[in-house]
């Protein structure tokens, strides 16, 4: 498996998937800004949306879209039961579906993005509230997102960084704090995490230079 990633972002999920199940890959970098990788060769070639992250498995074509990308990682390692069979794996669908487009999308990337506009971030921070006030009340009384730790918990504490990035207040939340801290101290999320912060400190350096 290779891995097309930014230090981080959303990719991040990916890697916490594949450190739970040790899955081998490789890790590419792409300077999402730049749309290239390291080697300057254009990233487009692999992505025509110049987004991270993307899968090149051993066989067959690239994989993107994070919900996706999650669930295939998942069911190529099972023992690791990281994605519910049957009935469960909607619940797990719904939790993707709702991070990728109420929280990742709809309320953090104009929050995030330098280019959206003061509205654009007014009208996103609008939103945050009743989306984590769902959240939280449904982590209330619960250690994961389903009854055991997923994908969706992987892609939902990548998420929850850039709220503590950008300074967000968690206090009203304390279900949805009490599940970021907590699984940012399973082995796996933390190692990726750690690994990622430093090349994100790198990239951040040589962007400044
Ligand atoms: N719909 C895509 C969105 C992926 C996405 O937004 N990736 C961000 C990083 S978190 C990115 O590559 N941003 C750079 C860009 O949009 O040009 C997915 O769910 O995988």
């Amino acid at each position: 498996l290779e891995l097309f990633f930014s230090p981080l972002s959303c990719s991040l999920a990916t890697r916490i998937a594949l450190y739970e199940s040790n899955q081998p890959a490789t890790f590419h970098q792409v300077d999402t800004a730049t749309k290239t990788l390291a080697d300057g060769s254009d990233y487009r070639a692999i992505n025509p949306m110049g987004q991270v992250p993307a899968l090149r498995p051993a066989h067959g074509p690239v994989l993107t879209e994070n919900a996706a990308i999650l669930q295939y990682v998942a069911d190529r390692a099972l023992s690791a039961a990281l994605a519910p069979t049957g009935d469960a794996r909607y619940q797990l669908q719904k939790w993707l579906n709702f991070i990728t487009s109420e929280l990742h999308k709809g309320v953090f990337v104009p929050l995030l993005d330098p280019a959206a506009p003061d509205g654009a971030k007014t009208y996103a921070r609008g939103k945050l509230q009743l989306r984590f006030d769902v959240l939280n009340a449904h982590l209330t009384g619960r250690e994961f997102l389903l009854d055991h730790f997923t994908v969706a918990d992987a892609y939902l504490v990548t998420v929850l960084n850039w709220a503590a990035y950008l300074h967000i207040d968690f206090s009203p939340w304390p279900a949805l704090q009490d599940f970021y801290h907590r699984t940012q101290q399973r082995p796996a999320v933390s190692r990726a995490f750690a690994e990622e912060m430093v090349l994100f400190q790198q990239l951040q350096a040589r962007r400044a230079a």
